[in-house]
């Protein structure tokens, strides 16, 4: 997932609007329009037993923050945002600390009556002093009262001081405005070369003779004492990505002082030169091998309606859901919860991670305390520097972010409850409007069904829908989207999916590549991938906290049986096999590994609430994707990521180890700000509070069915957690979505549970007619700071 840095995108997206539209319809009264004449709108309704606090900080409460930060008597010195440069202190961003585990569940269980004091966590860029670094607060109570206090975070939210250097620090305005005026500067210097060489030129972002774009690689920093990487050129589009040009360049931007950056190397159609001088000289004597220019037409890489006739049966609307009786599930939209059939739960979300789930239950007993994603890695491969040494740590960009609206009737089924999310960054509070979708889908499929039949000439078919509740969100990081699902069936399973989407970050093509992926266009390389994801499950199996995590591994076994079971001729070899289980329970915190063939199952179970069997009831985890990442210790990114080395892995639940990864990991690898190693410090895990952290993703190896954009249903993977040995039986057996025919004798009895009603459906009302807000992009309100797509 690149990160572009060019104004000139931004032009192309002129017209953005930030504001949020108010005056558009309510949700509730859109979905009650949206039903049949049968439609009850009012059947739905809910309102959560607490107050949600995990939400966001509301634009009031964050706007409150701000004020409070400014007041001369903080002593803060800060600068607005739009006047920042990276030599002033400023506000980079604003979020919700949630609340200890042990006070959210004593709230929620009742006592105390009242919700646990909200706190902000703020990050603030000190770039105004002689070592210019990044500090963290605790704030609060929020809202902003006169008893409200500015204190450091460290220990309740890290095992060590988060202070880093500006060399580790965030991508924000100021900074990129900073490497934008070196990569300008040195790009000026050379555009009788890039004239020649690609007919390309970069002059910076407002200069109208620049006609290239470029992206930046990541990580830049390491350890705090550089900045360093290499820039991709490329032409600027909306396809960007796949559109490099050829060159690259390596930039030193240690610190914040422009005059002390400098060009470092330089990477063309596969050559490569020390310095920029070097480069000069091997143009201007003509050592140079040239590549094949890049064509700034390049409409095949438009993502409109384009390749070919459509075939005569795809001109026709296809199917779309209908929802007869109206909705089945409620939400409050105030507090974020959401009721359908036996499930409850809140949600949240974060400028890094996106939505997050809490307090899930299942007919009123908790079963998940927690569930959200933790980090994104997209590592690349290549022979040259930018693919070679990218390694995307996607909370960075910040998945909350990125949230943006989610199309009715494309992004999601139409009839929708659509919920808005927040983010304060860069000094500002940004409104995601309907960047959260909660629906009901029929999966078109039977969760149960059986036929039988024969006795007496009778026979009866039995067969139940999986209908399915989704929340959905779309977090567009550069150049990728990512869909985001949760996804709750009827019998108490919870899957959660993540798929892909978007343009690569190609590379451009030579022939040296061709051990790194294929060649995909004309002089372009699809890079090799691993998508590597970490979910956080915080089970609380049974309603409590005191669960365990048993290892099942499924092996072949010896059969002692009598020689006169079977005959000889029966027997193979000596000792007859079978198969059988063999159980255990992990005892420490540790790193675990799915076994090949999936023959180890964890179930995470609660030794002291059995089933009637005598059984500890559990939920199994089941991932589907890949295990890890292929290089996940690389050089590229040290101890940023250790979780990528495994498949999962037990911790006991801490607040101070609330997340796996920090957003700026990505910039200080060696002494990352999360080391999730770190976590795994051998306290037992039988009979404790256990947090599972489970790896997820995809290798990627992009093919021409890339171009233009990765397909969603392969860029895929997910995350099933599923009751085992639970209930005393499955549940679905409860479901009215059943059907059941039986034929005696001849004769049909035909039962059906929930009967299709009789009634209207006016597809008028279908229409599209949302207006589209667009991407919300905090960047493009910096004056001074050119846009990261
Ligand atoms: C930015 O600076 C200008 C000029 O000093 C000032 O008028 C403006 O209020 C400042 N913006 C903010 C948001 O403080
Ligand atoms: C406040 O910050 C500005 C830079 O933004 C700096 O020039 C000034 O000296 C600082 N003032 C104090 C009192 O530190
Ligand atoms: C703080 O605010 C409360 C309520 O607004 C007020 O009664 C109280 O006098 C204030 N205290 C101070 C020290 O300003
Ligand atoms: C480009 O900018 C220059 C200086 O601002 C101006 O004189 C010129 O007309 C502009 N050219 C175009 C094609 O817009
Ligand atoms: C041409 O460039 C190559 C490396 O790019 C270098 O090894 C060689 O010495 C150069 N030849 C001349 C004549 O400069
Ligand atoms: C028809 O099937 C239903 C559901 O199994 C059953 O309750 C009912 O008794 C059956 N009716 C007859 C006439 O067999
Ligand atoms: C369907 O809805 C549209 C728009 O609300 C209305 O104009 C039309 O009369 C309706 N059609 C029927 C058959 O009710
Ligand atoms: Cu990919």
């Amino acid at each position: 997932m690149p990160r572009l840095t060019s104004l000139l995108l931004a032009l192309a997206t002129v017209g953005v609007t930030l504001e949020y539209v108010h005056g558009r319809r309510s949700t509730l009264e859109r979905r009650a329009e949206l039903q049949s004449t049968c439609a009850d709108p009012t059947s739905a309704s809910v309102t959560a037993p607490r107050v949600n606090i995990w939400t966001d900080l509301s634009k009031e409460e964050s706007d409150g923050v701000i004020g409070f930060l400014f007041a001369s008597t903080r002593g803060l010195n800060l600068t607005a945002v739009e006047n920042a440069t990276v030599s002033d202190n400023y506000i980079h961003s604003i979020e919700l600390i949630r609340p200890k585990k042990a006070d959210a569940l004593a709230y929620l269980s009742g006592a105390p009556a009242t919700p646990p004091t909200r706190y902000a966590k703020v990050v603030i860029n000190h770039f105004g002093q002689k070592d210019p670094v990044f500090k963290f607060y605790k704030v609060g109570p929020v809202p902003v009262t006169n008893k409200t206090t500015i204190s450091p975070l460290t220990t309740e939210m890290y095992k060590a001081d988060p202070t880093r250097s500006f060399n580790c620090g965030p991508g924000d305005g100021p900074t990129f405005a900073l490497q934008d005026f070196v990569i300008s500067r040195t790009m000026a210097s050379i555009a009788d070369i890039t004239d020649d060489l690609l007919g390309y030129s970069y002059y910076g972002p407002s200069d109208n003779r620049s006609t290239l774009a470029y992206e930046t690689a990541a990580p830049l920093g390491r350890d705090g004492k550089d900045r360093f990487g290499w820039v991709n050129f490329q032409v600027p589009s909306a396809g960007a990505t796949i559109l490099p040009v050829g060159l690259q360049i390596a930039f030193d931007f240690t610190g914040n002082d422009p005059s002390k950056h400098s060009a470092k190397g330089v990477w063309y159609n596969a050559q490569s030169w020390p310095s920029l001088d070097a480069f000069r000289s091997a143009w201007k004597s003509g050592n140079i091998t040239r590549g094949k220019k890049v064509s700034s037409e390049a409409s095949w890489t438009s993502t409109s309606k384009q390749g070919g006739p459509t075939p005569a049966s795809d001109s026709k609307k296809g199917p779309v859901g209908v929802s007869p009786n109206g909705a089945r599930y409620g939400v409050d939209t105030t507090n974020r919860y959401v009721s359908w059939n036996d499930w409850t739960f809140y949600i949240a979300t974060d400028g890094a991670r996106g939505v997050a789930l809490f307090a899930i239950e299942y007919a009123g007993e908790r079963v998940v305390y927690e569930i959200g994603l933790q980090e994104a890695i997209a590592q690349y491969a290549g022979n040259s520097p930018v693919q070679l040494s990218t390694v995307y740590l996607d909370a960075y960009y910040g998945f909350g972010r990125n949230l943006n609206q989610l199309l009715e009737g494309y992004d999601v089924p139409y009839g929708a409850t659509f919920l808005d999310s927040w983010t304060n960054y860069d000094g500002h509070t940004y409104i995601h409007p309907s960047s959260i979708a909660i629906f009901e889908m029929d999966t078109g499929r039977p969760i149960s069904r059986h036929i039988e039949g024969g006795f007496g000439g009778s026979s009866k078919v039995t067969s139940t829908k999986d209908i399915v509740l989704v929340v959905r969100s779309i977090a567009t990081i550069g150049n990728y989207d990512y869909i985001i699902d949760y996804m709750f069936h009827f019998d108490g399973t919870i899957e959660y999916s993540i798929s892909a989407s978007g343009y690569l970050q190609a590379a451009y093509y030579t022939d040296a590549e061709d051990d790194k992926g294929f060649r995909i266009h004309d002089v372009l390389h699809g890079s090799m991938h691993d998508h590597v994801m970490h979910i956080k499950v915080d089970l609380d199996v049974a309603g409590d906290t005191t669960n365990s995590l048993e290892e099942i591994n499924v092996v072949q076994m010896d059969a002692n049986i009598p020689e006169y079971w079977f005959p000889s001729s029966r027997r193979v070899g000596t000792t007859p096999n079978t198969m059988g289980i063999k159980r255990s329970y992990v005892p420490t915190e540790t790193a675990l590994s799915w076994s090949e063939n999936g023959q180890r199952m964890f179930i995470a179970s609660n030794r002291n609430k059995k089933n009637k069997w005598g059984e500890p009831r559990g939920y199994r985890i089941i991932a589907n994707g890949i295990r890890q990442a292929i290089t996940g210790k690389s050089q590229w990114m040290t101890n940023a990521a250790k979780w990528a080395k495994t498949d999962l892995a037990v911790t006991v639940q801490k607040d101070s180890e609330s997340y796996s990864s920090d957003e700026f990991n990505q910039e200080s690898n060696n002494k990352p700000l999360v080391n999730f190693e770190d976590f795994l410090d051998g306290e037992s895990v039988d009979g404790a509070d256990i947090v599972t952290w489970v790896t997820l993703g995809m290798h990627h190896v992009p093919n021409t069915q890339d171009i233009p954009n990765t397909l969603a249903h392969t860029a895929h993977t997910s995350l099933i957690l599923t009751p085992f040995n639970y209930f005393d039986s499955e549940q679905t057996r409860r479901s009215a979505q059943t059907i059941e025919v039986a034929n005696v004798g001849g004769v049909l009895n035909t039962t059906e549970y929930s009967p299709m009603p009789t009634c209207f459906v006016n597809l008028t009302s279908y229409a599209v007619t949302e207006p589209f807000i667009g991407l919300v992009d905090y960047h493009n309100i910096l004056v001074k700071g050119p846009r990261r797509a």
